[in-house]
Formats: C-alpha cells, structure tokens, sequence
C-alpha cells in the first residue's frame, strides 16, 4: 500500500495535484484504499490538457463560420420518396434476420432534474401498468427479436453511481424475459471536477469529486470494457443508440438501420424539426463538409432564429439523440490511441467539496468544473453521416423533469396519443380531444404491437377484438 502511495503521490505532485494526498495520513487502511483506487483511474495528462484548454483559456467561443443547416433525408409522411423508405427499410430487415445489430442504451447520467431516487431507466413511465424505461425498451427489443427471428443484444452503458441497482433491478425483474447473455452492462468512466485554478477537488478527506464523462465516453467504454469485442464475437457490426429517457423511441427501426447501410454510413442520427426557436435540442449542421451538431446552449439566439424566404426555421432539424454507429467505427474513436477523438465540453457546476483544513463546503454557486463528451461529437469524424427525419409524435418524449416540460405527465399523454393514434387507424371508435388525447388512460404493450402499421395488422388479425376503455391494457 505504502508503495502505491508513494508513487501515486510522486506523480500527483509532479502535476501540480498533490494536494490529493493531504489528508492520507490521517485515513483507515481501507479509506487510503480507495482513495488510491480512485487516483489510479485518473489520467492525469488528460486533466493536464483540459485545464490548459478548456480551464485557464475559459470556455471557448463556438466557430461560427461557415455553419449551415444539415440536410436531411425527409419522411414519408412530410413529403419523403416513400418507395427510397421501403427500399431502406427493406435492408434493415435483412440486417436483422441475419442478426447484425444490437441495441444500445446508455444510461449513466444522474438524472438530477427528474429527481428520482435510483437509475432513472427503473423510472415508471407507462400509464397503466407503469412499466419502466428499461421494461418499455426490453419489449421492444423482444418485440424485433421475434420478428426477425434473432436474438438481439442489448447493451447498457451504467455509471459508479448507478450500476449496481440497474443490474439488481434487472435481475429482479428476470431481465423482462430476455436472454441475460445478451444483456451486457458496463460502466461508463469518470473524470475528476476541478476549481478555477485546475486543482482536483475532494468529495471527502478519502474521496475525489468524480463524475460520469458524458455519454460521449460510451465510444472509449465500449472499448475498454470488452462490450464491443464480445457484440464482434457476435457479429454484429450495426448498433442502435438511443437514450435512457425517451419510452417512444423506436429501440429497433429497420428503415433507419437500413439507410445508414445502404449509404455505408459510419454514424447515423434522426433528427424532428424543431418546435420552435428556443427548444432545448442540438441543430444538425454542416460546416467545412463536415456534419457538426451545434448545442442549443452553444447557438446564438439569432441563429436559433433565423428563419428561411417560407418563414420556416432555417435550422430546423433537431437531434434527439437516436443514431446508428458502426461497430469498426467505435473501434476506430474508443482507441485512447487514435488521432479521431472526442473533445471534452466544460460544465461549471455546483460542486460539493472540502476545503484546505478538510472542512465542508457547500455551495451556492459554481465552484468547479466537470468534464462531459457528447457523443454527437463523434459526427465530424464519421464518413458519410446520414440524417433522417423521424416524427415527434411518433418517437420523442423524453421524461427530463418531475414537473411541466418534458415530465412523467406530458410523456404519459403522449403515449395516449400514440396509442390512440393506432387504434383509430384500426378503424376503433375511440372518442378523442382536440389534441388527440382520449377521455381515459389505457396501454398497448410493445409487444402487442410498436408502430401503427403492425397495430393495425394485430388488430385486423384478431377474431374477437377486446374493447378498448379506462384500464385496457392490450398485451
Ligand atoms: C440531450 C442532448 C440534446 C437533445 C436531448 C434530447 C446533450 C448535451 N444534449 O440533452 O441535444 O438531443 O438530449 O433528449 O447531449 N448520459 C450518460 N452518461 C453521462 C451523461 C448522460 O449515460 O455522463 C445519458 C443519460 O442517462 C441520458 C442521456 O445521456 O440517457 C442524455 O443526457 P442528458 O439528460 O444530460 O441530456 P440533455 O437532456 O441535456
């Protein structure tokens, strides 16, 4: 022990960080443990970087020049070539009956607006059953994997925080009757939080204010973990990324999977066209050839309002954090070799700490900086990225906040309207409102049907049709 403590300490004075170390004098064997565990996972080069770059330099104003909106390949439904989708779509289904795609949901993030007291995916969100995230998803992953007879892994990115419960939550629920070989778990990396001078900062006089990277770290995770060489063991050379907050996202969408292919994309994203101005999703855009996604928080107000000769937005197209990537491109980005890699984006934040005499510190302002990859960054790296145009009402409405917008709420009444959608579309007689929303609460299970067209297949295939009223829920 002693001698891991010395070399540690060596290198972390070296760096400027031996401030780490202050109080190891004074910790228990297995507290010193810990500490020692936590500065090993710590690059300290890396940290080197970023304070140079992106602490004294402050933060970096976005290059603006040369920015245009993305193009994007339009939906069927919004004027889209119908017969380009069914060829897509067609391909995707070939790439599943051969089983070369796995889904991907990454869910390390804290969850801290939601303010719900465990993985946000054990979140319930269905309006009967409340079902979880993580069940919603797992049905659909089932639903596709019947379909196209083949198994189809599923991958969860988790954090330190969060690991053990989704695990645990997982095993409980006999993982929603999927195959548990092919639910593969691994943790996403931390970087340590530091104040305005660049100095690491300590939770504890045992422990480093460590954070989860950004789901920009899943690329290096699934690297380092060995996730992305058992999906090659597998075959599987297609995943289909998607985020732990969004119950309508189509977890498996042959037509998607099918264009990245078909247009040997690297990286692939759906985008909705932006609701208005200031909604708090990034812009797809290009600049330099290359495809970049511009934050909200990082676009100008007058950019974000700019609007084209028809008096439509000129960036329009949204990202919601829905892409295909390819298995040999995470390969090529997660290498900590590779010339290709993320930037880290600052984020200056409340950061509970001590101070020089190991005192608490809580505050009631920024007090330190955390380090996040976005994995959209990924974009400009990708050869041939595709985006295509995806409906709201059929794909996006995450669960952020425990109140208002993007709330447990507004989701629950969009998936009444969805599913109220699909059973007008089957010729039920549902009275609805003018929003769409029926006059009581019911559920359609992924694995009744996840889309309109095989509602409506379902639904005409059934010789006796249930009725549809409060407390239906179609399994
Ligand atoms: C993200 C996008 C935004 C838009 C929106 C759609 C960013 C910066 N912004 O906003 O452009 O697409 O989503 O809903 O991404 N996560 C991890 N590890 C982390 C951090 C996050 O796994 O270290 C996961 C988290 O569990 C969630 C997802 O990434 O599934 C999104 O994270 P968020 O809630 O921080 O993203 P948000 O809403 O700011």
């Amino acid at each position: 022990m002693s001698r891991k403590l010395l070399e540690l300490k060596q290198k972390y004075e070296a760096a400027g960080q031996g401030h780490v170390f202050r109080f190891a004098e004074e910790l228990s064997e297995s507290a010193l443990r810990n500490l020692l565990d936590q500065a090993s996972e710590i690059d300290l080069h890396e940290v080197e970087l970023l304070n140079k770059e992106l602490v004294s330099g402050g933060a970096k104003p976005l290059n603006l020049e040369g920015l245009e909106p993305a193009p994007y390949i339009a939906h069927p439904a919004c004027g889209g070539d119908a017969a380009l989708w069914q060829s897509a779509r067609e391909a995707g289904e070939e790439a599943l009956r051969a089983g070369r795609v796995a889904a991907f949901t990454v869910a390390g993030g804290q969850g801290t607006r939601l303010g719900f007291n465990g993985p946000k995916g054990t979140f319930p969100v269905t309006p009967i059953r409340e079902a979880t995230l993580f069940q919603v998803f797992a049905e659909k992953i089932r639903a596709a994997s019947i379909k196209y007879r083949k198994p189809i892994p599923w991958l969860i990115m988790t954090s330190h925080v969060n690991h053990q419960a989704t695990v645990a939550a997982f095993e409980e629920q006999a993982y929603f009757g999927l195959d548990r070989n092919l639910v593969i778990f691994f943790r996403q990396g931390r970087m340590p939080a530091v104040d305005a001078q660049g100095k690491i900062l300590l939770e504890e006089k045992d422990r480093i204010a460590m954070s989860p990277d950004g789901h920009g770290g899943s690329l290096r995770a699934l690297v380092r973990s060995g996730a992305l060489a058992k999906l090659k063991k597998l075959r599987i050379d297609t995943i289909s990324y998607f985020q732990v907050d969004n119950p309508l996202v189509h977890a498996i969408d042959p037509a998607f999977i099918g264009f990245h292919l078909q247009q040997q994309s690297e990286m692939s994203s759906k985008m909705i066209p932006k609701a208005y101005a200031s909604e708090k999703v990034g812009h797809f855009c290009q600049q330099d050839g290359r495809m970049v996604v511009v934050e909200y928080s990082d676009m100008p107000n007058a950019l974000q309002e700019e609007t084209t000769r028809d008096g439509k937005l000129r960036f329009v197209a949204g990202s919601i954090a829905i892409h295909i990537l390819s298995v040999g491109f995470v390969e090529r980005l997660g290498d900590p070799g590779s010339p290709d890699s993320l930037p880290f984006h600052r984020a200056d934040k409340k950061i509970p700490c001590i101070d020089e005499s190991g005192k608490p510190v809580q505050p009631h302002k920024p007090n330190g900086i955390k380090f996040e990859m976005f994995v959209f960054d990924a974009l400009p790296f990708a050869k041939n990225p595709v985006v295509i145009e995806t409906r709201r009402e059929d794909e996006f409405s995450p669960v952020k906040n425990a109140e208002g917008l993007d709330s447990a709420k507004t989701c629950r009444d969009d998936q009444l309207r969805q599913f109220s959608r699909w059973a007008l579309a089957a010729g039920v007689d549902l009275p609805v409102d003018v929003t769409g929303l029926p006059p009581f609460s019911f559920e359609v299970s992924p694995l009744f049907a996840d889309s309109e067209t095989a509602f409506v297949e379902k639904w005409n295939s059934l010789p006796v049709k249930p009725i549809i009223e409060a407390g239906t829920v179609l399994l």
